[in-house]
């Protein structure tokens, strides 16, 4: 397949609520919608989940739609690719950057799968029906209003809650989700909010049995997480640390954490996503898949992913009106029992609404 034209649009998709973790909030999800064309004439749609400011990892929505717009769409285009997975061979030169090249990996994928009258799970080697849906809420005013979000959650289906965490909003607001609901499937994110000498604060979350705490230290901090997961009995999983396959293979050998929350957006998309499932199915390690407040089309994509087999836990994917009144896709995602249906119609498995997309749509490229 040959890639004959591109349009890009910048979108800032209004969200429900405001959305706060330990690193900043939101009102917006500002993102890229990538469209490719191909020279038969069909189209694959790709999202870069970049936020507009970099407090996540370092990318942001406006370097990366200069890449994309100057760097890596004038690349592919035209040149013959016989597979998705060559993309990375193809965009080589060019450090990082995951969240751009995965908005065009996975409307490469979307292409491919619409080529050959397939579903995006299926031409990945996805094997489920259907997915596991998790919620991720954000920081709350006080541990009282977190148990009410959380008591929605709950009754909306969700299979697995996860709270966010920072310093001075953890211990309290956690226990008292805990008392509320024993039997919870609960997990804290801290984005990287504490240090090592914070252990005895994390260690304390021990006494409340969650599945995992995401993400306690830097980035770029394999040893001190590993020092730290000698210290606590809950897993540690690790989400910001696992930029490519070899941060999955650093974090094992060095004990950094026992579990990975693998974002397609954040690894470069599909197909690297796809390998680092593949080490830690083979190295019995747990993964689950992360999202970006994405919209439909990124959602898409993150249910194909999580359709692999290595995905062993709830995600945080869930339905589109959680985050959105109006969402760029159509059908919008729905729960099912707390479970996603993974689409069976060719590639990611859903129409764009292009009336929501040209009314929040504020700037865009041909190419
Ligand atoms: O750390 O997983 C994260 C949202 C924005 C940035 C980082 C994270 C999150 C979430 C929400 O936790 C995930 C989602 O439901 O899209
Ligand atoms: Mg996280």
């Amino acid at each position: 397949m040959r890639v004959t034209s591109a349009s890009l649009y910048k979108i800032n998709l209004p969200l429900q609520s405001i959305f706060r973790t330990s690193f900043g909030q939101m009102k917006t999800k500002d993102f890229i919608l990538v469209a490719l064309q191909d020279e038969d004439g069909f189209t694959g749609y790709g999202e870069c989940s970049a936020f507009s400011i970099p407090f996540y990892t370092e990318e942001f929505r406006d370097s990366a739609y200069l890449l994309l717009k100057d760097v890596l769409i004038p690349t592919l285009l035209n040149q013959e690719i016989t597979t998705p997975a060559q993309l990375t061979k193809v965009f080589h030169t060019i450090k990082r950057n995951n969240m751009a090249k995965a908005a065009i990996d996975t409307a490469m994928w979307d292409l491919y799968a619409k080529r050959k009258h397939q579903s995006l799970a299926k031409v990945i080697g996805g094997n489920k029906k259907e997915v596991l849906a998790g919620i991720s809420i954000g920081i709350q005013p006080s541990p009282a209003i977190l148990v009410q979000k959380v008591q929605q959650a709950v009754k909306a289906g969700y299979q697995r809650v996860k709270v966010k965490i920072k310093p001075e909003a953890d211990y309290q607001y956690l226990k008292a989700v805990r008392n509320a609901f024993p039997q919870l499937m609960l997990m804290a994110d801290a984005n990287s909010a504490y240090q090592l000498k914070d252990a005895d604060c994390l260690k304390k979350l021990d006494e409340l049995g969650l599945l995992m705490i995401e993400q306690p230290l830097e980035s770029d901090d394999l040893l001190h997480h590993a020092r730290l997961q000698q210290q606590l009995t809950t897993p540690i999983c690790l989400d910001e640390s696992i930029n490519s396959l070899a941060d999955a293979q650093a974090m094992y050998q060095l004990g950094s954490g026992r579990i990975i929350n693998i974002k397609v957006s954040k690894v470069g998309g599909l197909t690297i996503a796809k390998e680092i499932q593949a080490f830690a199915q083979s190295h019995h390690i747990d993964c689950w898949c992360g999202g970006m407040l994405g919209s439909g089309v990124a959602r898409a994509a993150d249910i194909a992913a999580a359709s692999l087999p290595g995905y062993t836990l709830p995600n945080d994917i869930s339905a589109s009106q959680r985050y959105f009144a109006h969402d760029i896709i159509k059908p919008l995602i729905s729960l099912n029992n707390g479970r996603l249906k993974v689409p069976v119609s060719p590639g990611l498995g859903f129409n764009l609404d292009w009336d929501t997309i040209h009314r929040y749509t504020i700037e865009e490229n041909k190419l």
